[in-house]
């Protein structure tokens, strides 16, 4: 039932008329400008983005909305003013905080995304600007992507410049790598920026390159769950997996985890350590799994689909080990319905350690996996879950 529904769902329409309040209240005057930049959710593809392999996300409909003009005279600085958690940040226009004692930790994605502008030669003036997110934190649903892009599309309008979108997704990955700290690959922010209503990309990482794959809402629906725990700490384990990635692909001597065959991988056994065998294992069969996926999908084969999210989310528990008790437990209550009862397919999504999986479900079923897994997963865990569903839907856009 609707109740049971994340207690979030606001429409972007409601999300806009909500900052444009709150800035006129905060400001004493209305935004020159309002931009949105939504979260994403993979279907498949994890942990290969920044190992050359394929993705296929979707940009989905909870986004970070942000209201912006510029300051009056006798401002020297740019106050970034965060709505939900009622705080402050003064940046100077290349991102360099005034006061870093005093500087919240979501400032460090549009510090990078300034420091981005100024980097490219881009004089962003004093500004005012405040923001709000339906995008849950943390959740692994992006929203650090989308407030870097959201502050990118931002300072697009007040400076009246349109970025090339692949350089504008690139400034957004390297203030996410140089501020924030985590050597993510491009997925999200390239979903942030590219995302199309009504379709997901298939992202080849490697060349950067996207292909549209169209999802209608065709009787399946594409259900998120955020088991609401997390477990990573600061990011090091993700980069810990990334220079696993590395070291094994050196030891297997190619120059991209696209020329490694299952074979490179057994040719190598005994040089590779444990772990860096299993990561090989898991990037040369989730970059198979990901192409196929993408193929089924465009050609109706949702039963194939539905059996690689399973096999994908099998390997990262098992061979990536980003997975934990609380996600695999949401996608083994999922296979329990199985097709019989309207579930295609589950796994986790996004860097894990907690955060949700994305499940593919008959529209009509949807209801009651949903009644299902808050009872289940709740009874099992003590811990309240919280499902959404969500179209693809468009990428970052000025709204006025
Ligand atoms: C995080 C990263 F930011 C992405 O680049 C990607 O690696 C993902 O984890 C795992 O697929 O969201």
């Amino acid at each position: 039932s609707s109740d049971e529904l994340d207690a979030v769902s606001e429409t972007l329409a409601q999300l806009v008329t909500r900052v444009r309040h709150t800035h006129e209240e905060i400001y004493g005057q209305p935004p020159e400008f309002v931009v949105a930049a939504p979260g994403r959710v993979n279907l498949i593809g994890e942990h290969i983005d920044y190992n050359d392999g394929f993705v296929l996300p979707m940009a989905i409909e909870r986004y970070v909305v942000m209201a912006g003009s510029r300051a009056g005279s006798g401002h020297a600085q740019s106050r970034f003013h965060s709505i939900s958690m009622d705080s402050d940040a003064l940046l100077a226009s290349d991102g360099s905080p005034v006061d870093h004692l005093d500087t919240p930790g979501w400032a460090c994605y549009v510090q990078g995304v300034l420091a981005g502008f100024a980097g490219v030669g881009l004089d962003v003036p004093p500004l005012d600007v405040s923001f709000d997110s339906t995008v849950p934190l943390g959740g692994g649903l992006s929203s650090s992507a989308a407030l870097e892009v959201a502050t990118a599309t931002l300072l697009e309008a007040v400076t009246g410049t349109t970025l090339d979108m692949r350089e504008k997704a690139l400034i957004c990955q390297k203030a996410e790598h140089d501020f924030a700290g985590v050597p993510c690959g491009i997925m999200d922010q390239f979903s942030s920026v590219f995302g199309r209503a009504g379709e997901l990309m298939l992202l080849d990482c490697r060349s950067q390159e996207i292909t549209a794959v169209p999802f209608t809402d065709d009787g399946v629906t594409l259900l998120i769950t955020n088991s609401n725990v997390k477990h990573e700490l600061n990011g090091g384990e993700y980069a810990e997996r990334r220079s696993q990635c590395d070291s094994a692909l050196k030891i297997i001597g190619k120059p991209s985890w696209r020329d490694v065959t299952r074979d490179d991988i057994q040719m190598c056994r005994d040089q590779l350590s444990g772990s860096e065998y299993q990561r090989a294992s898991h990037v040369v069969g989730e970059i198979q799994r990901t192409t196929r996926a993408a193929e089924a999908l465009s050609a109706s084969r949702l039963t194939e689909v539905g059996e690689l999210m399973y096999a994908s989310h099998d390997s990262l528990s098992r061979d990536f080990e980003v997975s934990c008790r609380e996600l695999d437990l949401l996608v083994d209550l999922a296979r329990g319905v199985g097709e019989a009862g309207g579930v295609i397919g589950s796994r986790m999504t996004g860097g894990g350690f907690g955060g949700c999986t994305v499940t593919l479900v008959k529209t009509e079923s949807a209801p009651a996996l949903i009644d299902r897994l808050m009872k289940e997963y709740e009874a099992e865990t003590g811990v309240k879950p919280s499902c959404f569903t969500s179209c693809p839907a468009l990428g970052a856009h000025i709204v006025s």
